[in-house]
C-alpha cells in the first residue's frame, strides 16, 4: 500500500518524473526520480501541481472537480478543535517518575511498590483564564498535569502551583470561570483579572479569600514552570492492601527552588517573549537540563483529620507542611519534548478519575465535581468516545475491554466475543483480587443541598498566608491588590474587597484603601466564623524564604559592546557555566561585535530583542567608547533601568559608567551593582547572583 508522503515536494516534480520503491517494511512509496517522496492526497493519489487551482483559461474561474485543492482546503479548515474552556493555553513534556522506596504500607497502587522503578510520565503546564494565544506571564494559576502511565492504568494528577483552590462546591465553577474570563459584551480583558466581573464574583464569595491571596501574590507570575511548586490540591486516599485508608495530598517540589518575577517585569517579558515559558522549558530540555521535580505526600489519618482546625475535605484549606512534614516518595523528570504540539500537548486529555488501585477519593466536593467534569470535557473537545485511542491517552501497560466502535475507531476487536460472561472462554474477566476497590465510606445521610459548618472560616487561613510571607512578597501582594482594583471601575465592588481585607490583615487594608483613594474604610465584612489570629506562620509557605542556595538553571544576559574584551568574556561565561547558569550575549547587531583583541564575539540578541526582562541577572561587558555610544540607545538604556528597578544584581566594567549614569542608575547605589573591572570580581558577582534578587533595594521605595 502506498504511504503518504512526508514532504511536498516543489513545483517542478511532476507526476512524470515518479516511480514506486519498495520501503524497508515491505511499503511502496512514491518518489520521485530525484527520490524526494511524491506529494498525495490524503487518499494517497499523486500531485501533478500543488501550486495552482485548476481553472479554465489562466485568468478564468476555478473548477469545482479539482478535487486536490478541494481536500487541502477542507482539511485546513479543519485544523483546530475547542481549545480548552480553562487551561487552554499550554505546554507539555515527556518524562518520567523514579520511585524512591516502597510504599506498601500505605497503598498497593502498583507505582509506589518498588523502589528505582521508573514510569513513563507526560506532564502539561497551563494558565487558566487566557485562550491558547495568550501570553505566558498573565497574573494567574498555574496547571500542573502529570499523567503517570502506570503499570495499572493511566493516573493523573492534575493540579494547580496553588494547593488551594478559589471555591468549595463544583457547582460555582462555570461562575468563577465567566467571571475571570473575558466580559461577554466586550469580549475583553484577555487572560486578566483585573477586571470589574472577577473582583465582584470573588467579592460577593468569601470562601475565595484564601486563594485570592495566593493569586495576588508572586505565585502567579512564576519565572518558568521549571521553578513552580505543583499540588493535588484535594485531600485523597491511599489504601493498602488490607483496604485501610490513609489520607494524603500531594505536593511537586521543584528541583531548582522557586522563583518568580516581578509585576513590572512580567508585563514587559508578555511583550518581548509572550512564549517565555514555553521557549524555557524547550531550552531546557533540548539542552539537556532536563528540569526534576520531587514528589513528596502528606499523609494524616483520621484523628489528625478529626483535630485538624480546619476540615481536610474544603479545598480552600491546606495543611501547613510545618503541621504535617511532606516526605519524599519520588521524582519527576521531564526529558523530552513532544514531536508534535498538536498530537500530543493539544491532544493531551487529563481525568482526575483516572487513578490506579491504592488511590482513591475523598469526599471533596471540588473534587467530586471535577471527577464528572473531565469525561464531559473529553468529549467536546476530541470528539469521540475513542480519545484514549489517541497515543498520549493510550495506557502503556496491557488493557482489554469490550468497549467498540464509535467515531474513529483505531483498535478494533477481533474475534466473536464482544461480551461478559461468556460460554467460549473468550476475553478478559474483571479481578476482584487486583482490580480497583473503592474504601467503603461509612459515610450517609439525607439528601440536601446544604455546605458543611466546618467550611465556615473563610479568612484565618487568607492571614496566614499573608503573615507567612517576607516583607518584599507582602508588598507585591499590596502592590497587586492596588493594580487589580485599580483596573475595577466600580467603585463599591473596590470597597467590598476592602471590608474582606480588613479581615485578614488591617495594614494591608488600610494601604490598598489609600491608594485607591478611599477615603473612609468600610466595616469588615460579616464573617460566618470569627477570623482567628493565632495561627502560626508556616514559613514553607514564603517562595523567598525557600530560595535556592544555587544560580543554577538560570540566566545572564550580557550587554557587549565593539571593542569589549574577549578573554574576560570568556571567563565570565565558564564561571557562570560551572555554576550551572546559562549566559546569553547582547549586542548592538545580531552578527555580534569586534573585541578589542580583534576577535569576533557571537550574540544571540540585539538589543531591542534581548531586553534586561528575559534574564535573571545581567552583565554590561563594555569598552570605553561603546559604552559611550550606547548612551544614545533607548533601548541599552532600559536595558539597565530595568534590570535595577527589577531587583536584579548588574555586574559591570569601567566602560558601562556613562550607559548606567543614562539609565539613572548610581553604581554605587547598593550591593548589586558589582563592579567587574578584574576577572577576580566575577567570582563575587557569581556569588551575589545566587540571592537572586536583591528586594532590599525595592524596600528602600515607599509605596
Ligand atoms: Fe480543572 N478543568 N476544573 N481544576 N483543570 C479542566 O478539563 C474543572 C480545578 C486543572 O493540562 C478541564 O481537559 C471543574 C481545580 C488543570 O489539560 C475541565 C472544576 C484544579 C487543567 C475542568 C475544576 C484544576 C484543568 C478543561 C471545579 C487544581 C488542565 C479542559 C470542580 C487542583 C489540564 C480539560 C490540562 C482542566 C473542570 C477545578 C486543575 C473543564 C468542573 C481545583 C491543571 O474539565
Amino acid at each position: 500500500m502506498a504511504k503518504s508522503a512526508k514532504h511536498s515536494v516543489g513545483a517542478s516534480a511532476t507526476i512524470h518524473d515518479q516511480k514506486l520503491i519498495r520501503g524497508n517494511g515491505g511499503e511502496l512509496h512514491q518518489v520521485s526520480e530525484s527520490n524526494v517522496p511524491v506529494l498525495t492526497t490524503t487518499q494517497g493519489g499523486p500531485v501533478g501541481d500543488d501550486q495552482n487551482t485548476l481553472k479554465i483559461g489562466d485568468r478564468g474561474p476555478t473548477l469545482i472537480e479539482d478535487f486536490h485543492f478541494r481536500e487541502k482546503i477542507f482539511h485546513f479548515d479543519h485544523e483546530r478543535i475547542p481549545e480548552r474552556v480553562v487551561h487552554a493555553r499550554g505546554y507539555g513534556a515527556h518524562g518520567y517518575f523514579e520511585t524512591y522506596e516502597s510504599l506498601a504500607k500505605y497503598t498497593r497502587a502498583d507505582i509506589f511498590q518498588r523502589a528505582g522503578e521508573k514510569t513513563p510520565a507526560f506532564v502539561r503546564f497551563s494558565t487558566v483564564a487566557g485562550s491558547e494565544g495568550s501570553a505566558d506571564l498573565a497574573r494567574d494559576v498555574r496547571g500542573f498535569a502529570v499523567k503517570l502511565y502506570t503499570q495499572e492504568g493511566n493516573w493523573d494528577i492534575v493540579g494547580n502551583n496553588i494547593p488551594v483552590f478559589f471555591i468549595q462546591d463544583a457547582i460555582k465553577f462555570p461562575d468563577i470561570i465567566h467571571s475571570v474570563k473575558p466580559e461577554p459584551d466586550r469580549g475583553f480583558p484577555q487572560a486578566a483579572s483585573a477586571h470589574d466581573t472577577f473582583w465582584d464574583f470573588i467579592s460577593l464569595t468569601p470562601e475565595s479569600m484564601h486563594m485570592v491571596m495566593w493569586v495576588m501574590s508572586d505565585r502567579a507570575i512564576p519565572r518558568s514552570f521549571r521553578f513552580m511548586e505543583g499540588f493535588g490540591v484535594h485531600t485523597f486516599r491511599f489504601l493498602n492492601a488490607n483496604d485501610e485508608s490513609t489520607f494524603v495530598k500531594f505536593h511537586w517540589k521543584p528541583k531548582l527552588g522557586l522563583q518568580s518575577v516581578v509585576w513590572n517585569e512580567a508585563a514587559k517579558i508578555n511583550g518581548a517573549d509572550p512564549d517565555f515559558h514555553r521557549r524555557d522549558l524547550w531550552d531546557a530540555i533540548q539542552s539537556g537540563n532536563f528540569p526534576e521535580w520531587e514528589l513528596q505526600v502528606q499523609l494524616f489519618d483520621q484523628d489528625f483529620a478529626d483535630s485538624f482546625d480546619f476540615d481536610v475535605l474544603d479545598p480552600t484549606k491546606l495543611i501547613p507542611e510545618e503541621m504535617i512534614e511532606p516526605i519524599a516518595v519520588g521524582r519527576l523528570v521531564l526529558d523530552r519534548m513532544p514531536e508534535n504540539f498538536f498530537a500530543e500537548t493539544e491532544q493531551a486529555a487529563f481525568m482526575t478519575q483516572n487513578v490506579p488501585p491504592g488511590v482513591d477519593f475523598s469526599n471533596d466536593p471540588l473534587l467530586q465535581g471535577r471527577n464528572f467534569s473531565y469525561l464531559d470535557t473529553q468529549i467536546k473537545r476530541l470528539g469521540s468516545p475513542n480519545f484514549t485511542h489517541i497515543p498520549i491517552n493510550a495506557p502503556k501497560c496491557p488493557f482489554h475491554h469490550f468497549q467498540q466502535d464509535g467515531h474513529m475507531a483505531m483498535r478494533n476487536p477481533v474475534g466473536r466475543v464482544n461480551y461478559q460472561p461468556n460460554s467460549f472462554g473468550e476475553g478478559p474477566r474483571e479481578s476482584p483480587q487486583r482490580g480497583f476497590r473503592s474504601f467503603s465510606d461509612a459515610g450517609g445521610g439525607q439528601k440536601v443541598r446544604l455546605r458543611a459548618e466546618s467550611f465556615a472560616d473563610h479568612y484565618s487561613q487568607a492571614r496566614q498566608f499573608f503573615t507567612s510571607q517576607t516583607p518584599p512578597e507582602q508588598k507585591h501582594i499590596a502592590m497587586a491588590l492596588t493594580f487589580e482594583l485599580s483596573k475595577v471601575e466600580t467603585p463599591v465592588i473596590r470597597e467590598r474587597m476592602i471590608s474582606h481585607l480588613l479581615n485578614i490583615d488591617d495594614g494591608l487594608a488600610e494601604m490598598i484603601a489609600d491608594k485607591l483613594g478611599i477615603k473612609e474604610l468600610p466595616k469588615p465584612a460579616d464573617a460566618a466564623v470569627a477570623p482567628r489570629d493565632d495561627l502560626k506562620p508556616s514559613p514553607a509557605l514564603s517562595i523567598v524564604k525557600n530560595r535556592p542556595e544555587s544560580f543554577a538553571g538560570r540566566k545572564v544576559g550580557v550587554l557587549v559592546s565593539p571593542g569589549a574584551d574577549a578573554s574576560f568574556l570568556k571567563k565570565l561565561r565558564t564561571a557562570i557555566e560551572q555554576e550551572g547558569a546559562a549566559m546569553e550575549v547582547i549586542a548592538p547587531k545580531v552578527g555580534g561585535v569586534e573585541a578589542a583583541d580583534g576577535t569576533v564575539i557571537a550574540a544571540k540578541h540585539m538589543i531591542d530583542g534581548g531586553p534586561s526582562v528575559l534574564f535573571d541577572a545581567v552583565a554590561l561587558v563594555l569598552s570605553e567608547e561603546g559604552g559611550e555610544r550606547l548612551t544614545g540607545e533607548a533601548a541599552a538604556r532600559d536595558f539597565v533601568a530595568d534590570a535595577f528597578a527589577h531587583c536584579k544584581f548588574i555586574g559591570f566594567t569601567p566602560g558601562a559608567a556613562p550607559l548606567l549614569q543614562k539609565a539613572g542608575v548610581d553604581p554605587e547605589a547598593d550591593e548589586g551593582l558589582i563592579g567587574l573591572s578584574d576577572p577576580k570580581a566575577i567570582a563575587g558577582f557569581i556569588e551575589s547572583c545566587r540571592k537572586l534578587r536583591l528586594w532590599a533595594r525595592e524596600m528602600a521605595v515607599k509605596l
